[in-house]
């Protein structure tokens, strides 16, 4: 998969993809990301990318022709699966989403700045809008970044035990059990009996448990919902005996 991601401050999207994951998934040719400076595609003298808003009022807009022409440059170049401005008011990023964009070849990525783009480049060319939460971040980069991750690791081959994704919260519209490691006892704190008997039909409806626990505590508004698909558990408990048993 290919990711390029236009932003005004590419310095902040140096390194989130520089380290494990996102790294190796490079280096083994599965990902790449390239990020390109918008004031590269700027004619003004002093690179400027943006201006005024129409019909005055606080704070700045991207300025349509730099955008234009950066997109056009790289569109000349591949094609686009998905062109998509990072917004706080686009659609909330979940999982299924993630899910959707990991199958496509070539993503471009527009993180919006000030005010947000003209308009006009969102009718024109923008085919998806995303914000990764209702929050305000000072710039769409993080939220690239994010989304990148979101992505990236979902790809085959990027994760070691290709299962693994597959138990991540939310793929089964379930938050994740809570895990353990060693030592079995640290200050009288015992891990479950359950998790060191070795029965893993037993481990398995244990943490499907402790998962619609979790769900039911932490999520309750959407919990009925995802509860009441009752193929759910008999999904979960087969996925688990293919990996144990
Ligand atoms: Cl995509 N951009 C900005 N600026 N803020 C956000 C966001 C995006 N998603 C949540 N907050």
């Amino acid at each position: 998969m290919r990711i390029d991601i236009i932003s005004v401050q590419p310095g902040l999207l140096e390194s989130p993809f520089s380290h494990s994951i996102l790294k190796r998934a490079q280096a083994k040719g599965l990902l790449d990301v390239q990020v390109h400076n918008l004031r590269d595609f700027s004619d003004l003298k002093h690179k400027q990318v943006d201006d005024y808003q129409f019909g005055g009022g606080a704070g700045m807009v991207m300025m349509l022709e730099p955008v234009v022409k950066a997109i056009e440059h790289l569109q000349s170049e591949r094609s686009y699966d998905e062109i998509i401005y990072l917004t706080p008011d686009g659609e909330t990023l979940n999982q299924p989403i993630a899910n959707q964009l990991s199958l496509k070849g070539n993503l471009l990525l527009l993180c919006g700045h000030y005010k947000g783009i003209d308009e006009r480049i969102r009718e024109h060319f923008v085919t998806r809008e995303i914000s990764i939460g209702d929050y305000v971040l000072s710039g769409g980069e993080l939220a690239a970044a994010v989304l990148v991750d979101a992505i990236g690791r979902l790809i085959p081959g990027v994760l070691n035990d290709e299962t693994s994704a597959l138990f991540d919260s939310f793929q089964d519209n379930l938050l994740a059990p809570p895990v353990y490691t060693r030592p079995e006892e640290f200050r009288g704190w015992k891990v479950p009996d359950v998790l060191l008997s070795g029965d893993h039909r037993k481990i398995g409806e244990w943490r499907h448990d402790k998962a619609v626990e979790r769900t039911r505590q932490r999520r309750t508004r959407s919990f009925e919902m995802k509860i009441q698909n009752p193929i759910t558990k008999h999904q979960i408990l087969h996925a688990w005996m293919i990996v144990f048993c």
